[in-house]
């Protein structure tokens, strides 16, 4: 007889994976519905686009050796928060509050952490409100809460961020002599990309009643 082909249903591993990727569903969705809504009295609506995606079991697995955790998947549930990830691409700075403050208010949401690389950039020049957050999945016997991180930024901000992401990823550039110069440029960009925001933000201002941000 033909051997029996695995239920992938039952791999624990994918069953995990199938669950984050509903949790970020779940999160894209409460953003999509806000983006609507917050379109409804204004012009333009706040969110420039939505990127989700699921951490690679490379990348898990890397992590929890670099962690010396086991390689147990209440290892992963119970330590790592970004395995689902959402990115929010907004317009303007003060969307991405506005966004935050609508999504952490709504009754099925738990925030487990919030990081404002906004007020507080990284000292490389990162920027962006990273919101850890749990969000519960309706499946057919049972309701789990799973976390999903959430990275709001303005398109300045994915700009900088998605060029400094792809040249840190530089075969040896942490060796180069030219390393610190390099890290100084990359900073001084960063700053010019806020200045750009606050600009905008500003002209915007002026644009939709008069007012200054
Ligand atoms: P990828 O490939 O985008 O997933 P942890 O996530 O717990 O290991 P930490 O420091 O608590 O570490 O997380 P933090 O600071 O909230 O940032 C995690 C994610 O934010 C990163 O995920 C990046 O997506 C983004 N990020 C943080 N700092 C930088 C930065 O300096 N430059 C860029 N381009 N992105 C940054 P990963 O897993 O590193 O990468």
């Amino acid at each position: 007889a033909a051997p029996k082909r695995a239920d992938p249903s039952l791999d624990p591993f994918k069953q995990m994976m199938s669950y984050y990727r509903c949790a970020a569903m779940e999160v894209e969705t409460k953003f999509r519905v806000l983006d609507v809504q917050m379109s409804l009295n204004r012009e333009n609506n706040p969110i420039e686009s939505i990127k989700t995606r699921l951490k690679s079991p490379e990348s898990i697995f890397e992590k929890l050796k670099r962690r010396d955790l086991p390689m147990t998947l209440s290892a992963i549930e119970e330590n790592l928060n970004d395995i689902a990830g959402v990115r929010v691409i907004c317009s303007f700075p003060e969307d991405i509050y506005l966004l935050a403050d609508a999504l952490l208010r709504q009754d099925d949401i738990t925030l487990i952490e919030r990081k404002d690389y906004i007020q507080n950039p990284k000292p490389n020049g990162y920027r962006s409100l990273h919101l850890i957050v749990e969000v519960p999945i309706f499946l057919r016997n049972e309701t789990k809460r799973m976390r999903v991180e959430v990275q709001l930024r303005t398109i300045a901000m994915d700009f900088w961020a998605s060029l400094e992401h792809k040249l840190r990823y530089k075969k040896g550039l942490e060796d180069s002599e030219d390393y610190q110069e390099i890290s100084r440029q990359l900073k001084n960009c960063a700053e010019i990309s806020a200045m750009l925001d606050r600009l905008m933000e500003n002209i915007r201002g002026q644009i939709e009643g008069g007012r200054e941000l």
